[in-house]
């Protein structure tokens, strides 16, 4: 099999940051595809993948000032939360609703992610909302910086806000409204389009009439680049460029990954019904992992054994993660009525 090649590394990404962005990669796609096995179990309920979307998520998380700027993600960046240090025991519990998960306490449905402490900030269910949220916190960041609350070179500050949204998304008003404010405030944002090429089973050319979501970009006063989403060093370098121009005060960038989901849309949707097996096969030939990894070992940075490891590793933690959101209590019948505004 042909594997297609990466694109160049950045100087200043170190052998032990590359192979840390492939542990990560390969602990998301473990723990993604345990949902997907707990969901046919019967176990719980409901389950939306990241499977594909790898190495644009997992160059995001490493691109920004993790932890410390504001994220604002969409219900499929679970490799994204992943890379941003939710762990495996967050993300199951979350799925079985258990008694002390991150996000809300066990309110929210599953894949909505937040977390306090690292500045990733709620989703709503209704697809691009978030995008509003994170030009909000964007608009917040510039206006401290400007009144002199906060200094723009303080990196313990948050200096940027990232969102993500899925390209079929791009076509509700959140997001030309965002874009508007983006492009007019020249907001240190970042919007990235995960674009996969459907939105549930409607292909990307009947969502919209231009081949490209960052097409729309120059129309609000806004650079958007097409990027190879299933490469994460491309990825990588276009979204450190985008947070360089942020922290610099220029202004906000679309960086548009182009992708594929290898999964349906959801544990809920069978996409035998709107695409063909072949399609998926050939895209899995350009999966993000096997292309990463094809990268590292000829660059000696990892062996086959060391990948061998490193998956029996995920394989260890996911397995441990699980028996632990299962063994967790559910919370109280009385926590329904908490954190409920009148
Ligand atoms: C306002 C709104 N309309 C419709 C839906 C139902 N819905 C959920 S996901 C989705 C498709 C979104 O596709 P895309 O933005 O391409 O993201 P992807 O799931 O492909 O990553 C739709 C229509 C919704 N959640 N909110
Ligand atoms: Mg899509």
């Amino acid at each position: 099999m042909m594997v297609q090649p990466l694109e160049k590394r950045e100087e200043h990404l170190t052998d032990a940051a590359l192979l840390e962005m492939y542990r990560v990669m390969v602990r998301s796609r473990r723990l993604d595809e345990r949902a997907w096995a707990i969901h046919r179990q019967g176990r719980i309920a409901f389950h939306v993948s990241a499977i594909g979307h790898e190495a644009t998520q997992v160059a995001a998380a490493f691109a920004i000032h993790r932890g410390v700027d504001y994220v604002a993600p969409y219900y499929r960046d679970l490799a994204m939360m992943i890379g941003l240090g939710m762990t495996p025991v967050d993300f199951l519990k979350s799925l079985f609703g258990k008694a002390g998960e991150v996000s809300s306490g066990a309110r929210q449905m599953g894949s909505h992610f937040s977390n306090k402490a690292l500045n990733i900030v709620s989703t709503s269910a209704a697809v691009a909302t978030q995008v509003a949220h994170a030009a909000g916190l964007a608009f917040a960041i510039q206006y401290k910086q400007r009144c002199g609350l906060v200094d723009p070179h303080d990196e313990t500050q948050p200096r940027l806000a990232l969102t993500c949204i899925g390209e079929g998304s791009t076509n509700q008003g959140d997001f030309h409204e965002s874009m508007n404010w983006m492009g007019v405030f020249k907001l240190p944002m970042i919007m990235l389009v995960q674009n996969n090429q459907y939105a549930i089973s409607i292909r990307v050319e009947k969502q919209m009439a231009v081949p490209n979501v960052a097409d729309r970009a120059p129309a609000f006063g806004v650079p958007g680049v097409v990027v190879d989403g299933n490469d994460i060093l491309a990825m990588y370098r276009a979204l450190r460029q985008a947070a360089q121009r942020a922290y610099d005060g220029e202004g906000g960038t679309l960086v548009e990954a182009k992708t594929y989901r290898m999964t349906p849309h959801s544990s809920d949707d069978d996409d035998r019904t709107y695409r063909s097996h072949d399609e998926v096969e050939q895209w899995k030939q350009k999966d993000p992992i096997l292309r990463f990894r094809h990268w590292l070992i000829n660059e000696t940075l990892l062996t086959d054994a060391d990948a061998e490891q490193i998956d029996h590793e995920a394989q260890a933690e996911v397995d441990a993660a699980q028996a632990e959101a299962e063994e967790a209590p559910y919370p109280p019948a009385e926590a329904a009525l908490g954190d409920v505004y009148a």
